[in-house]
């Protein structure tokens, strides 16, 4: 991004923040720069275009935050539902047959065992993470940057999303490519220094440290790019059906 573009979008979330005078011409900018998120009703009121246009302004480049390891707390097991019966077939071979695959608008799809995942990188980070419940608990989170593996598989310029995909029925979120592609966005295979648990989504999950918990979808199984997630159904996620959870979630 140019000197002038980021200027531009400074203004942009300026105008934003500034209220009702800069909306309709900070919405009109907001569009043309992609800072509208999919979930938003109507460009004129609504939280969802401000708060996402101004993140994306403001905290594109923030890192995630780290904790030290004394600060490692006790997991917070939370539910989840009921795992088919392929899960525990790979499960008692240790899943070594789990391939996550990476489809869509890519010039390589790819299908990649978690020992590929190992030999591509190996990024340990702690931080928290917060369910939009009320708890929250931090862990160390040992695997490979997703922006990594997008980058073996080479994104195509169309696309603008990543739609992710869990073993368990329907369930599946999406992020914007910036979010996809921040270095802290982790394809987790290892926790605490370990391999990944079952109850934390073994063998792996995507971490998405800057957003709430919903975002963090574990047993993944697929990984679609995309030019607009559309082609998914209405709802953009899993975790939004009935609007009460916002696509963009950060934190
Ligand atoms: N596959 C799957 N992923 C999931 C969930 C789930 O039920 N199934 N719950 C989500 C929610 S709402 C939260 S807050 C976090 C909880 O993460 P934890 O199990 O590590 O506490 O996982 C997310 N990922
Ligand atoms: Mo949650």
């Amino acid at each position: 991004m140019n000197a002038l573009t980021r200027r531009r979008l400074l203004t942009t979330g300026t105008a934003a923040v500034a209220g009702a005078a800069g909306l309709a011409a900070a919405a009109r900018i907001a569009e043309k720069y992609g800072l509208i998120p999919p979930d938003h009703k109507g460009l004129y009121g609504p939280g969802e275009t401000l708060t996402y246009a101004c993140q994306r302004v403001f905290t594109l480049n923030r890192p995630i935050r780290e904790f030290p390891r004394s600060m490692i707390s006790t997991p917070f097991v939370s539910p989840f539902g009921k795992l088919p019966p392929a899960y525990h077939a790979s499960q008692a071979h240790n899943f070594a047959d789990w391939r996550i695959a990476v489809d869509g608008f890519v010039t390589h799809p790819l299908s990649l065992s978690i020992a590929d995942l190992r030999a591509l990188a190996v990024r340990s980070q702690i931080t928290e993470i917060a369910c939009e419940e009320g708890w929250s608990y931090i862990a160390e989170w040992i695997g490979t940057p997703l922006s990594l593996v997008l980058r073996e598989a080479g994104v195509k310029p169309e696309a603008r999303y990543v739609a992710y995909f869990s073993i368990q029925d329907g369930l599946w979120d999406s992020l914007d490519l910036p979010e996809a592609n921040h270095p802290g966005t982790l394809l987790t295979w290892g926790m605490n220094g370990g391999d990944l648990p079952v109850d934390y989504g073994a063998p792996l999950r995507i971490r998405v440290p800057r957003q709430i918990g919903y975002k963090s979808v574990k047993f993944l199984t697929r990984i679609t790019v995309t030019d607009s997630l559309k082609r998914f159904g209405e709802t953009f996620s899993s975790s939004n059906p009935t609007d009460r959870y916002a696509w963009y979630a950060g934190i």
